[in-house]
């Protein structure tokens, strides 16, 4: 199989097929059920609760993932499906720096996409969060906000 030296024992090739097999059927189920959403190697899920960003931050870790972040207008829009589904605003992985109206990826690399709403941000150092719309744009907001968990893995 692909990505494994030959030297590997058949019999854990022959299971690690097995169980590559079983995953992608079951992401299969969970995404038919809603409970999924495919994005190119990301698979993005809510929990259909809104919690501030700090509590977001913690359910999506506490998953084994982190808070959704859009990377380009694909994700993006993969993220606003989720949004419209539940009709709720949602937090993002993504900061304001020490620099204010600058914002940046919760690891501290720049913006390579951004989705800002017209006129936004505006908050200029008092919103330190990034919400998104139910049209998909982005707003900076404070971080004390109730919103959609959603996660990605
Ligand atoms: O406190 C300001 C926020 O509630 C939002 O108010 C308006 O929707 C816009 O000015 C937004 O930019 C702002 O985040
Ligand atoms: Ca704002």
């Amino acid at each position: 199989p692909q990505g494994l030296p030959a030297s590997v024992d058949p019999e854990l090739q022959e299971s690690l097929q097995v169980l590559k097999h079983r995953i992608t059927r079951l992401e299969g189920v969970l995404t038919l059920e809603g409970k999924l959403t495919e994005v190119g190697e990301k698979i993005l899920a809510t929990s259909g609760k809104e919690v501030n960003f700090e509590t977001t931050l913690k359910a999506c870790e506490h998953a084994g993932g982190s808070i959704a972040t859009p990377r380009n207008k694909e994700e993006n829009d993969a993220i606003l499906d989720i949004v419209k589904q539940f009709n709720r605003y949602a937090y993002l992985g993504i900061r304001e720096s020490d620099v204010p109206g600058e914002f940046q990826y919760l690891d501290g690399k720049p913006l390579n996409y951004t989705n800002w709403h017209a006129s936004e941000p505006n908050g200029k150092g008092g919103e330190n969060c990034v919400e998104m719309y139910t049209d998909g744009g982005w707003n900076d907001r404070k971080c004390n906000q109730y919103r959609l968990t959603i996660c990605e893995f």
